[in-house]
């Protein structure tokens, strides 16, 4: 079986985890007899630079045909953050209909968390972010430039299709690993669109009766990821409390460094797309030391996605071997000295 993969390596250490990364999904795919062939698509900020915008016009006839996506970061420093997303990332996402974002939150073994107390294992748990609408929707506006009555308005989207399939997703999700639910509101605060979310939770869960299901205000939710980050299991959340909830996320379980996740398009009438958690991190760019594992979790996600479980496991088993062994290279973030090339070829000798 032969997978087209689109990669886009972006802006920052993008290009330096994703070209580090492909040689690995390579070896791993080989070796377990599955063909891919990636497919370079050299857009991002340095393009927007030189030519005015981060993508060709008709960037997502480029990227249909591929089975599924592989991004770095996007963010440079001479660029507006908000034209790097909306140049970008977001049209992917929303384009292709991805309304299902995953993001894994594990601290393994070998892994020290900033949190007192917790060993590899503890944390375990999946936060499944809306995608595509809620307060990413591009609608709002500036009136009044420069004076000093000044307005700008930013309005946020839910609609019952999208939050009824983030909601489905993480239900059936929480169905999956017999665990339990905790929603993400502000519902005390806005009273349309999260009571609304709320509702639609109330529809859902009667699907998912096995699904023990809490619900907690975004603000209280930020502190319990911190407090008692075990106890979560399966999370989901609107498009931006899912955005700042899983930063926090990578960071009780180690390290940005270490987060993966995969917008999918549930329908699979368009390729997902795959990315680290991580932006583009450009006080460490150039210097080889940004840590390549959140990207080859990354494409674990995306073999699992399209259907090539013995490489998905694999790189899964190779990152967690090398975390739980103490003499094995480590980056900076994560308190070694290795480069980012050293870890890549000690999962190679891996897998
Ligand atoms: N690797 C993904 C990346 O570059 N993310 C930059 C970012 O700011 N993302 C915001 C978002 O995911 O909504």
């Amino acid at each position: 079986m032969s997978h087209r993969i689109a990669t886009i390596p972006g802006d920052g250490i993008g290009p330096e985890v994703v070209d580090a990364t492909l040689p690995l999904f390579e070896t791993a795919a080989d070796a377990r007899g599955v063909d891919v062939e990636f497919v370079r698509y050299d857009w991002g900020s340095q393009r927007y630079l030189e030519e005015g915008t981060m993508m060709p016009d008709d960037a997502l006839d480029h990227l249909e045909d591929s089975d599924a996506i592989l991004l770095g970061a996007v963010g440079h420093p001479e660029v507006p953050d908000h034209v790097t997303l909306h140049g970008l990332l977001l049209p992917i996402r929303k384009g292709f209909n991805q309304q299902v974002c995953e993001r894994p939150a594990i601290l393994f073994d070998g892994v020290e968390s900033p949190l007192r107390g917790y060993e590899g294992g503890d944390i375990d748990f999946t936060v499944f972010r809306e995608n595509t609408e809620g307060e990413y929707a591009d609608i709002g506006g500036r009136e009044h430039v420069g004076f000093d009555h000044e307005v700008a308005v930013q309005s946020a989207v839910f609609t019952r299709a999208g939050t009824e399939a983030i909601l489905r997703a993480a239900f059936e999700a929480a169905e999956e690993r017999e665990g339990h639910l905790t929603s993400i509101t502000k519902s005390n605060a806005q009273a349309y669109s999260m009571v609304f979310w709320d509702d639609v939770v109330d529809d859902v869960s009667a699907d998912y009766p096995d699904v023990e299901v809490e619900s907690l205000l975004v603000d209280a939710a930020s502190m319990d990821f911190i407090r008692r980050p075990e106890t979560f299991d399966v999370v989901v959340a609107s498009n931006l409390f899912g955005d700042i909830l899983t930063d926090i996320g990578a960071i009780v379980t180690g390290s940005m460094g270490l987060a993966p996740s995969g917008n999918i398009n549930v329908e699979g009438e368009y390729p997902s797309m795959f990315e680290p958690v991580h932006g583009s991190a450009p006080d460490i760019v150039g210097r080889g030391v940004a840590n390549p594992l959140a990207t080859v979790l990354s494409g674990a996600m995306l073999f699992e996605d399209v259907g090539e479980t013995a490489v998905s496991e694999a790189l899964w088993a190779a990152v967690r071997d090398l975390l739980a062994d103490e003499g094995a290279p480590r980056t900076p973030d994560l308190g070694g000295d290795s480069t980012t090339l050293a870890v890549v070829e000690a999962l190679e000798t891996r897998l």
